[in-house]
């Protein structure tokens, strides 16, 4: 049997910091699930279709990955798909608590585990919102997305 693992997250859009943390999943499992996890309450820069677009490109290479959304909650993904482990990147103490909380919740609804990898330094002040707010502004971030990324947000943030 496939030893499966999932990475989910939002993705508005993926960073150099996720795209760490997906290879590392893809190097310890048979298949690596990327979840775009849908909120409604949360509009984001790009659609979801955009974002999965995005995500399969840059890691085509690894392989193993499968890319795809879903509007629910992470559980049901993983019982859906015979995923018994959730792999979550952590940057930082503040990240700790939150993702302490939704790990025990998720392994309290369904037993899914959640192993955590400690984010490459070079990453661990990266996220997809600061990503934004500074290209918004004109800002460098050409060495914290991949190259086809870049491109899209240019490209998004020109037409805005
Ligand atoms: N370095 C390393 N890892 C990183 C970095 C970085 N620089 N940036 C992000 N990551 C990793 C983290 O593990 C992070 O959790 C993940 O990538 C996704 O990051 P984002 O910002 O794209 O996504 P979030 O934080 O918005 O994702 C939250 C989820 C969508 C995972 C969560 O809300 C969820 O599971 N929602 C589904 C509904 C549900 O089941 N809710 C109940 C939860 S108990």
């Amino acid at each position: 049997q496939l030893r499966r693992a999932v990475c989910p997250g939002s993705f508005d859009p993926i960073t150099n910091g996720h795209l760490d943390i997906i290879a590392r999943a893809s190097k310890l499992y048979d298949v690596v699930h990327v979840a775009v996890m849908i909120n409604q309450s949360k509009k984001g820069l790009f659609e979801i279709d955009e974002r999965i677009d995005l995500i399969r490109q840059v890691t085509a290479e690894f392989g193993n990955v499968e890319v795809e959304s879903f509007h629910g909650l992470l559980v049901d993904f993983c019982k859906q798909r015979d995923i018994p482990a959730i792999v979550k990147g952590l940057r930082a103490v503040s990240d700790f608590d939150y993702e302490l909380q939704m790990a025990q919740m998720n392994n309290g609804l369904s037993g899914v585990e959640t192993l955590f990898v400690p984010t490459n330094p070079t990453y661990s002040f990266l996220s997809s919102s600061l990503v934004k707010e500074v290209a918004a502004w004109g800002g460098d971030v050409s060495h914290l997305v991949p190259p086809m990324v870049l491109e899209a947000l240019n490209e998004r943030l020109k037409k805005d």
